[in-house]
C-alpha cells in the first residue's frame, strides 16, 4: 500500500452524508436519522459524488457504508418536494422514473463498479431502494437488531435499486416474490440464513467488525478482489464454458500484475506480501 490517502473533504457533523477515512478505508455514513436516513435527490448525489471521489483516490482500497442512528435507510424519502405526489384538482402527476434514470441507476452501477471492494454495515431498518443499495455491495454484515423490507408494494412500486436483479440471484425467485408482494419486515439473522446477506454481529460489534474487514480487504490483491465481484456477475448469465474461458481471461491479465507476482513470490519467501495494485 503505497498511496498515503487524500483526507476526504470533511462535511459538517450535521451533513446528510458523512466521510472519514481510518488508513485505506473509506467510510460513508448516512446522516438524517430523524427521517432514518431516507435518501433525498441531495443525498443520492452526494453518495454518489463520494464514491466518485474514493474511486480516483488511489490511497483507499476499500469503502464502508452506513447509517447513523437506529436505521441504515429508510429509502426514498417519500416527502422530497421532487417526487411527494401532489394532492387537488390542480394536481400534476410527477414522472419518478426521472428520480431513477438520474439518480437511483447512477447510484447502484457506481457500487457496483467501484475500483475496490465495498462493505454494507447494516447498522438498522434497510428498506426500500435503502436495502437494495446495501443489497448491491460486495459484503454485506448486519448488526441483530437491523433488518430489511422490500417496502415497495406497499406503495405501489416495483423492487428497484436493483432489487429486482438482485434478489431473484440472492434468495431464488420464490422466496424474492414473498419478500417483495409481502414487503415484510426480514430480521437480519434470517436474512443471513437466507444467503441475502454475508453475516450477522452483535449490535455494538458491527462497526468494529466492518472497519476489521474493510482493512483486511484493504490489504489485499484490489484488482483480483474486484475483478471477482465481475466475474461473478457475469456468470449468472454465461454457460460453464464461457465461465471457463472468462476466468482464463481475468486470469491471464492478473497474471501480469505486480500483485501476482509479489503474492507468488512472498508466499515462496515465506514472508508477508505488500500489495499495491488498484
Ligand atoms: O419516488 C419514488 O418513491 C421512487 C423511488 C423509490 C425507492 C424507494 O425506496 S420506495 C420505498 C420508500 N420507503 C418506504 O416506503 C419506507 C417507509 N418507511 C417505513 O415503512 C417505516 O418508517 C420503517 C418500516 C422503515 C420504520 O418504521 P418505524 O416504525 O421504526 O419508524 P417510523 O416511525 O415509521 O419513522 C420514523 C420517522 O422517519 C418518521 O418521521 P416522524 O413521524 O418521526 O417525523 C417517518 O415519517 C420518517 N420516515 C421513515 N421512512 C421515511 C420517512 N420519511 C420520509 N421517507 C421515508 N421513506
Amino acid at each position: 500500500m503505497s498511496q498515503t490517502p487524500a483526507q476526504p473533504s470533511a462535511p459538517p457533523a450535521d451533513a446528510a452524508l458523512l466521510i472519514s477515512q481510518e488508513g485505506a478505508v473509506r467510510t460513508l455514513s448516512f446522516n438524517r436519522p430523524a427521517a432514518l436516513n431516507a435518501f433525498t435527490a441531495q443525498l443520492l448525489a452526494q453518495t454518489r459524488a463520494a464514491l466518485d471521489e474514493a474511486a480516483e483516490d488511489a490511497g483507499v482500497r476499500a469503502v464502508v457504508i452506513t447509517g447513523t442512528g437506529r436505521a441504515f435507510c429508510a429509502g426514498q424519502d417519500l416527502s422530497d418536494p421532487l417526487i411527494k405526489p401532489e394532492f387537488g384538482a390542480d394536481a400534476r402527476p410527477k414522472d419518478i422514473g426521472h428520480l431513477l434514470d438520474n439518480y437511483y441507476i447512477p447510484l447502484a452501477l457506481r457500487v457496483r463498479s467501484m475500483p475496490v471492494p465495498v462493505i454494507a454495515a447494516v447498522n438498522g431498518v434497510a428498506a426500500g431502494a435503502g436495502a437494495n443499495l446495501a443489497l448491491g455491495c460486495d459484503l454485506v454484515i448486519a448488526a441483530e437488531s437491523a433488518s430489511f423490507i422490500q417496502a415497495f408494494s406497499k406503495i405501489g412500486l416495483v423492487p428497484d435499486c436493483g432489487g429486482t436483479w438482485l434478489l431473484t440471484r440472492l434468495v431464488g425467485r420464490a422466496k424474492a416474490m414473498e419478500l417483495a408482494l409481502l414487503g415484510d419486515k426480514l430480521p437480519a439473522a434470517e436474512a443471513a440464513r437466507l444467503g441475502l446477506i454475508a453475516r450477522v454481529v452483535p449490535n455494538e460489534e458491527l462497526a468494529a467488525t466492518a472497519q476489521a474487514l474493510a482493512a483486511r480487504l484493504a490489504g489485499m490483491p484490489t484488482r483480483a478482489l474486484v475483478e471477482t465481484r465481475q466475474a461473478f456477475d457475469e456468470a449468472l448469465s454465461l454457460n460453464f464454458e464461457d465461465a471457463l474461458k472468462l476466468e482464463a481471461v481475468m486470469q491471464s491479465q492478473l497474471g501480469f500484475a505486480h500483485d501476482y507476482l509479489e503474492g507468488a513470490a512472498a508466499f515462496l519467501e515465506k514472508r508477508a506480501p505488500i500489495f499495491k495494485d488498484r
